[in-house]
């Protein structure tokens, strides 16, 4: 309750903050994407999201939070597009931005009101990806599925975060609109030590291949982990170690 008290104003206050985690072609080392993650900076301290976003969305907060959020990686998107970086942010979104009628209606407005508060003439959705979760897709409301297909006609990517931790189907990856899939990090982080975490990687990639999804490898942190994502011609590879989620000055002084 204390903390919900202060989150309520974390916005007005400018304690929120986005930073961002480059995603790399394991190959080339080249930065293909960065995914934006939120920190709240209260009192002189950091205070995880793993804390906050529940308390987010049990209040309904998370509505507010997740426009801010939005409007954020949107300014940076259009400002990589005009630095001529086709970087795409993609960005976190709660099961809960999305749990109404007129939630799914005001996130589909969402980008033409950022249009036209910057009186551009349209905005760059492949600029943009969408990170969901296995338990919207679980909840495969028509008109979620719906919404995110419009959003993706437009051009925004579509990707399931922390794939393999949830219980979804399979059988979602088809009805659902999907262009990516994030292997879990603790997939990753047991690929030596269980030979069945590496099968398992495996059949997600080949399976995510018949499929024609993306693969983004999360949580790589040794260079025997680079090397099995090479073995798998795994494309897009994010951790430790490449890189930390930084700054956004840190993330443009980089690039
Ligand atoms: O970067 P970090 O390890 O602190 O992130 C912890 C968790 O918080 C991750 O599961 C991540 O998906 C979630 N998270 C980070 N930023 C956001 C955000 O902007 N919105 C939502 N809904 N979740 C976020
Ligand atoms: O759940 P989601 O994938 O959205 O959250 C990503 C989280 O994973 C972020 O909090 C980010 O800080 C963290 N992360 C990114 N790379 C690594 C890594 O190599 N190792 C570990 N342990 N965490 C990582
Ligand atoms: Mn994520
Ligand atoms: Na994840």
């Amino acid at each position: 309750a204390q903390l919900h008290f202060h989150l309520k104003k974390a916005i007005n206050q400018n304690e929120l903050e986005l930073f961002y985690q480059p995603i790399v072609n394991p190959l080339s080392g080249k930065i293909i994407k960065a995914e934006a993650l939120l920190r709240w900076c209260h009192n002189g301290q950091y205070i995880s999201p793993v804390e906050f976003i529940p308390i987010a969305e049990q209040s309904g907060l998370i509505v507010e939070i997740g426009e801010w959020v939005k409007t954020q990686a949107a300014l940076t998107a259009i400002e990589l597009k005009k630095s001529g970086l086709f970087i795409p942010i993609s960005v976190n979104v709660s099961t809960l931005e999305f749990c109404s009628l007129e939630l799914q209606k005001r996130f589909l407005q969402f980008f033409d009101r950022v249009v036209d508060k910057l009186n551009m003439e349209e905005f760059p959705y492949q600029m943009i990806t969408l990170e969901i979760t296995e338990s919207l897709m679980m909840k495969q409301q028509k008109e979620v599925s719906e919404l995110l297909s419009l959003l993706r006609h437009r051009g925004i990517q579509i990707s399931i975060d922390d794939f393999g931790t949830g219980y979804s189907s399979l059988s979602y990856l088809v009805s659902f609109p999907v262009d990516q899939i994030k292997i879990d990090k603790s997939f990753i982080h047991q690929l030596e030590t269980d030979p069945r975490h590496k099968a398992l990687v495996e059949a997600i990639v080949s399976m995510s291949r018949a499929l024609e999804l993306t693969v983004v490898a999360e949580g790589v942190e040794t260079q025997s982990q680079v090397d099995f994502v090479n073995q798998q011609q795994i494309q897009a590879v994010q951790g430790y170690f490449y890189y930390k989620p930084m700054s956004k000055s840190d993330f443009f002084g980089l690039l």
